[in-house]
């Protein structure tokens, strides 16, 4: 039997909460968290391009999203880069510098003894032998398990590309998923991998499956799964009309590369930027809005100030609501 189909991830998410909390299988503890959890679950998302949960009662970190994706990219695992996003990610750490199993980078961008990453090769294999049920790149290690007290162990098991007729569609597997705070996160970067995967051969994007062991949420964020479900079913509530900008089919690569370097600058407070710099850069205007959203963020970070009115206005608007509703105490007033 295949997954029930949604057509957005904002349709998907409070599917996926709803069935977890409302019926579960079993109550588990494990690792100092109490969870409700439903075995085997899975679901596909028609148009995975539409990755975003536009929810005012759960408004997702755009700039962390967007970080985790360069962060995986470059083969990175230092906590530098990621932690300045998700403070709590230094938990995990086991030195207090890099990240082990969250870090899915090394395995899949970083080159093995033939020169190519496992993405290079499977994108390879894809373009040479289009059927191919081989396109598998793998995270969870074996090793991962041979120290009992590793405090990060990969929860992506591995993911599948399957270019068909409709386009190249990804399935994840992963052992466990936390349903409230790690699946939109894993949603964003596991799409934009496979947008991205879908621009360099040159074919349409097609449809993300995603199968999980375990599906859970932590008993602490009971309270905000129900905001989130009562949000959906109030009587004022209107589907966001909002849609996910399209990824440009020329110079990804070289965009990532200009990217990374202006995320450190920005991170590291030693430049500021401004819609005119961010345009100057020469990126397409896809990516001079991930800019602009690390902009905000430093300016959030890094400053006490409202956020600059004139960066906010030049954001998309998907983008600018929810920036808007996860830190509305920084907006301008003209923007509140
Ligand atoms: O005890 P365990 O190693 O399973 O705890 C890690 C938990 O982090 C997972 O069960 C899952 O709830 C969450 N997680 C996630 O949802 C972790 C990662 C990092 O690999 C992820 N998604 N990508």
């Amino acid at each position: 039997m295949t997954p029930e189909t949604a057509e957005t991830f904002h349709e998907a998410y409070p599917r996926v909460l709803d069935q977890v909390t409302t019926c579960p299988e079993y109550r588990i503890s494990t690792r100092g968290n109490t969870s409700l959890e439903l075995l085997d679950v899975s679901f596909r998302v028609a148009d995975p391009i539409q990755r975003l949960p536009y929810l005012v009662s759960r408004p997702i970190n755009l700039a962390y999203n967007w970080a985790e994706v360069v962060w995986y990219w470059f083969g990175r695992d230092d906590l530098d880069m990621i932690g300045y996003y998700a403070p709590q990610m230094a938990q995990n750490s086991h030195d207090g510098r890099t990240l082990t199993g969250t870090a899915y980078g090394p395995p899949l961008f970083n080159e093995g003894p033939d020169g190519r990453s496992q993405w290079q090769r499977v994108l390879d294999l894809l373009v040479k032998d289009n059927d191919s049920k081989r396109a598998v790149l793998t995270i969870f290690r074996p090793e991962e398990l041979a120290v009992d007290s590793n405090p990060d162990v990969s929860c992506t098991i591995a993911a599948q590309f399957f270019l068909r007729e409709n386009g190249l569609n990804l399935t994840c597997y992963m052992r466990g998923n936390d349903a409230f705070m790690g699946l939109p996160s894993d949603f964003f970067s596991f799409t934009v991998l496979q947008e991205l995967a879908a621009r360099l051969i040159g074919v349409p994007v097609g449809y993300y499956t995603h199968h999980v062991g375990s599906m859970h949420v932590n008993m602490p964020n009971r309270p905000k799964v129900r905001k989130i479900l009562a949000e959906i079913s109030g009587e004022d509530y209107r589907p966001p009309a909002f849609r996910f900008p399209i990824m440009p089919v020329d110079s990804c690569i070289s965009s990532l590369r200009l990217l990374v370097r202006e995320e450190e600058r920005l991170r590291t407070d030693t430049h500021r930027h401004t819609v005119r710099s961010v345009a100057e850069t020469g990126l397409h205007p896809y990516w001079q809005q991930v800019l602009l959203i690390w902009e905000v963020y430093r300016q959030i970070i890094h400053t006490e100030c409202a956020v600059s009115g004139e960066v906010l206005s030049a954001l998309d608007p998907g983008y600018r609501w929810l920036i808007g509703r996860r830190w509305p105490a920084r907006m301008p007033e003209a923007a509140v």
